[in-house]
């Protein structure tokens, strides 16, 4: 049962006046994650809009100590910045609680370039959080497909849509055995917060992927990113879920798919809201090309209920 947002906690970590769009989702996600894990963090940042919108010091957007890592390097930097505060507690360096570290990447530093140092991170059972805001493209350099785009979508290196599909990257962190991986979004904000507090209780490796609607690479309105969070859900485009210790539970309203008390609404609509897809959906192969990503998200959903299913 989620935390209800009236109650969620006003200590704020995004601090005003950083360089984010309006309406940026990676910006109300990691301010999610602040009221979650606190003051007491270590944040580190692959290239991304998230080091682009946070100014410089003295004056940066996130109030922790931050350092800019390069994009293939989350797992191992994050790695070595946990075990060093671990090992100056043991040796009387360090006083008081242990503060969580943590990284923050966008989907090409997390499916793509930093996907080798995750995985050996993940497999090595590090204490760290990897956070994935996934906006489902290279933003920050001007929208170009990555590991996490969905077949179907116009990018600047997909001019006539990608044509394969997107790779299921908390799945696959999920096969690393590690004890917990949960998927959100920014329309689910006390489910997130949610997720996060239990990451931050938990040792050892966790992932945390959150789907970022951007309006600048899915081409909507800016004042819609919540909208279409919440539409991505409805539609099966996009699924909540959890694992603890390789058990995975769905969360509402997923869960009511999985189980069939409800049918997710088709996914026409949502496609249709986004510049990325409208403008390829108006030929006269839309009646396929629409049936191809549908076929997509109802497999996913029909994969992810039987791989749900899997637990010894
Ligand atoms: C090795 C390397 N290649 C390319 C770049 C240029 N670069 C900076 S940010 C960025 C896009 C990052 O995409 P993503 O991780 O999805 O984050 P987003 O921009 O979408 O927030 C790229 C390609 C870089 N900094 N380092
Ligand atoms: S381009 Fe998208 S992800 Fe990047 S700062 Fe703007 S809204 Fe946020
Ligand atoms: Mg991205």
């Amino acid at each position: 049962m989620a935390t209800s947002i009236k109650k969620l906690p006003d200590i704020e970590q995004v601090l005003s006046g950083n360089g984010a769009c309006g309406g940026c989702p990676a910006t109300m996600a990691l301010r999610m994650v602040g009221k979650a894990l606190g003051p007491n963090a270590i944040m580190l940042l692959t290239p991304a809009c998230s080091v682009a919108s946070m100014g410089m010091t003295p004056k940066l957007g996130y109030n922790w100590p931050c350092i800019n890592i390069t994009f293939a390097s989350a797992g191992s930097s994050a790695s070595g910045i946990t075990n060093a505060v671990e090992i100056m507690k043991e040796k009387g360096r360090f006083e008081g609680e242990l503060p969580t570290v943590f990284s923050w990447a966008g989907d090409g530093g997390t499916y793509d370039i930093g996907f080798q140092a995750l995985s050996a991170a993940a497999e090595r059972n590090e204490n760290i959080i990897h956070f994935c805001y996934n906006n489902e493209a290279y933003s920050n350099t001007g929208v170009q497909r990555s590991g996490a785009t969905p077949r179907g979508t116009f990018t600047t290196t997909t001019p006539t849509g990608k044509r394969q599909p997107k790779k299921n990257m908390a799945l696959l962190m999920l096969e690393h055995n590690i004890p917990y991986v949960a998927t959100a979004t920014v329309a689910y904000p006390a489910d997130l917060y949610d997720k996060v507090v239990k990451a931050k209780s938990i040792k050892g490796m966790k992932y945390i992927e959150i789907l970022a609607p951007c309006y600048l690479g899915w081409q909507f309105d800016m004042a819609d990113t919540v909208q279409l969070s919440r539409m991505a859900v409805r539609s099966g485009a996009w699924l909540l879920w959890e694992a603890d210790n390789g058990r995975i539970t769905f969360n509402n309203p997923t869960a009511q798919f999985i189980s069939g008390k409800k049918n997710p609404e088709a996914v026409d609509e949502y496609l249709m809201k986004q510049g990325r897809f409208s403008r390829l959906l108006q030929g006269p192969d839309a009646k396929e090309r629409i049936a191809e990503i549908q076929g997509d998200v109802d497999r996913e959903i029909a994969f992810m209920r039987e791989r749900a299913k899997i637990f010894i």
